[in-house]
């Protein structure tokens, strides 16, 4: 009976903790995600399947992940994204929150560093809904240099705990070959006590976190070009 009893709280529990899941990229492909359309797991690499993608990175109470979530996502095809298009993302959506802020950024170097090019504050998937699939468009900046990089959508959320997160993609940059790209890098608000903290008033029309925003430091990054002899390797690293 004991026994009985607390497989069902570990099963309620878990169940709580699907019921809070609440977003993630569907399109491209999280790091690590189990979907069948999307890099598979290698050998011994099973145990890392993340079947709970869209949960946050961290809180402000304290922080879950590190950025990103996963240091590195499974061997596999990489969408390919030009510099200047307009890419239709789509979300998967546990729990919208009524919206939040997004930053979209980009990392040439394995995430060391990284460089927001896209915001939109406070309304950020607020047409949404829960448990729905959501196109969330999103234009790669004109000048982005050409190379492997990954993709950042961080979100800070309107209603509910205080909450970041940080869904990650491993794309291919089709743009200049060589070049710079400026921006600002990211504001990890609610992320761990020592963190700023965006209050839940964005909805009431109250502070939003703007000044946080505004505060972030520019950066830039420059991504050297590459030779012809490269770019044949990374075609061939890309197809692994
Ligand atoms: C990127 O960094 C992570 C550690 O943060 C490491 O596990 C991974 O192998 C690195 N990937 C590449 C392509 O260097
Ligand atoms: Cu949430």
């Amino acid at each position: 009976m004991k026994s009985f009893l607390a497989t069902t709280l570990v099963l309620f529990s878990s169940f709580a903790l699907l019921a809070e899941a609440h977003i993630s990229f569907r399109f491209p492909c999280p790091r690590r995600g189990s979907f069948w359309d999307c890099p598979q797991p290698g050998p011994g690499e099973w145990g890392l399947v993340d079947y709970d993608s869209r949960s946050p990175v961290g809180t402000h109470d304290r922080i879950n992940n590190p950025i990103c979530k996963w240091p590195s996502g499974f061997k596999g095809p990489r969408p390919v994204f030009k510099a200047g298009e307009t890419v239709k993302a789509t979300m998967d959506i546990g729990a919208y929150h009524k919206g939040g802020s997004c930053q979209w950024a980009l990392s040439y170097d394995n995430g060391t560093n990284w460089v927001v090019f896209q915001d939109l504050f406070r309304t950020c998937m607020a047409d949404a809904s829960n448990g729905v699939q959501y196109t969330l468009p999103f234009t790669i900046p004109a000048n982005a240099p050409s190379g492997n990089a990954i993709l950042n959508l961080y979100w800070n959320n309107n209603e509910g705990n205080r909450e970041l997160y940080s869904s990650c993609s491993d794309v291919t940059i089709d743009g200049k070959n060589g070049g710079t790209l400026s921006g600002v890098a990211p504001l990890l608000a609610n992320y761990g006590p020592g963190s700023p903290l965006i209050k839940e008033a964005a909805l009431a029309g109250g502070d939003w976190g703007k000044q946080h925003f505004d505060a972030r430091k520019p950066i830039s990054v420059s991504v050297p070009p590459v030779t012809k002899r490269h770019i044949f390797r990374r075609r061939l690293e890309n197809n692994n």
